[in-house]
C-alpha cells in the first residue's frame, strides 16, 4: 500500500521509517484485533505519531495510502463464533452505599481472549476491559447510591470483535442499614414490657 517506494534505514538495519509503519500495521492485525485493512493502516499511523518528526516519518505517513475496499477483513472467512453471554454472580439483595463484589465469566468456543463490558444499570459502565483468558472469572465491585432495583448487564467480545449476547442479573438495593437498625432497636426497647405481659398471662 505504499504509493511510493517507501524509505528504509540509512544504516542497513530493519528499523527504517517504512518498517516502523509496517510493524505497527501487523501489530494492529494480530496484536490488537483490528483485522480490517483500513483500521490496521490507520492504527499503524496513530501508533507512530509520537515519532512523526523523526527522519522521513511524515513523508512515509503521507505516502501510505489505502487502495481498494477499506472494509476488507483478513479474518472474515475464518469460522469464528462469539463468546457465550457472561454469567454474573454476586449479592442480589444489598444495601445502598455498600460495595459488593460481582463475578463475571464467559467462554469462547475457539478459546480466544475475552473483553468484558459491564453496565451496572445506574447509567455507569466499565467500558471494554480486558483481555482476559477464556473461562477465567473476573471480579469487579460496585456501589449503588439510590434505593431501587437494578439490572446488571455484561457482554463479552473475542479477539475478532465478535460480541456475545447480554448476560443479566437483577439486584435489589432496598433499604439502607440505618433504617433496619432503628426498627430493631425499638423492638428491643419494648422487650421488657412484652416479658411482663407474658408472665402475667402464664401466672
Ligand atoms: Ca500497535
Ligand atoms: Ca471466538
Amino acid at each position: 500500500m505504499n504509493a511510493r517506494y517507501g524509505i528504509g534505514s540509512m544504516d542497513y538495519t530493519t528499523d527504517g521509517p517504512s518498517q516502523r509503519y509496517h510493524r505497527e500495521y501487523w501489530d494492529a492485525v494480530f496484536g490488537e484485533g483490528k483485522s480490517q485493512i483500513s483500521k490496521a493502516n490507520q492504527d499503524s499511523k496513530e501508533d507512530n505519531l509520537y515519532r512523526i518528526n523523526e527522519y522521513a516519518m511524515r513523508w512515509c505517513y503521507y505516502q501510505l495510502n489505502l487502495f481498494g475496499d477499506p472494509t476488507i477483513d483478513f479474518f472474515k472467512h475464518i469460522n469464528n463464533s462469539p463468546p457465550m453471554a457472561p454469567l454474573i454472580a454476586g449479592e442480589i439483595n444489598g444495601k445502598v452505599g455498600e460495595s459488593y463484589d460481582y463475578t463475571f465469566v464467559s467462554i469462547d468456543p475457539e478459546d480466544n481472549d475475552i473483553w468484558y463490558y459491564i453496565d451496572w444499570g445506574d447509567k455507569t459502565n466499565t467500558g471494554w476491559i480486558g483481555p482476559y483468558d477464556s473461562g477465567v472469572t473476573i471480579t469487579k465491585s460496585h456501589t449503588w447510591s439510590k434505593q431501587r432495583n437494578y439490572t446488571i448487564k455484561a457482554k463479552a467480545k473475542d479477539t475478532y470483535c465478535a460480541e456475545s449476547e447480554w448476560g443479566k442479573l437483577e439486584v435489589t438495593m432496598p433499604k439502607n442499614q440505618q433504617v433496619s437498625n432503628m426498627w430493631f432497636l425499638r423492638w428491643l426497647e419494648n422487650l421488657p414490657i412484652l416479658q411482663r405481659l407474658l408472665e402475667f398471662i402464664w401466672i
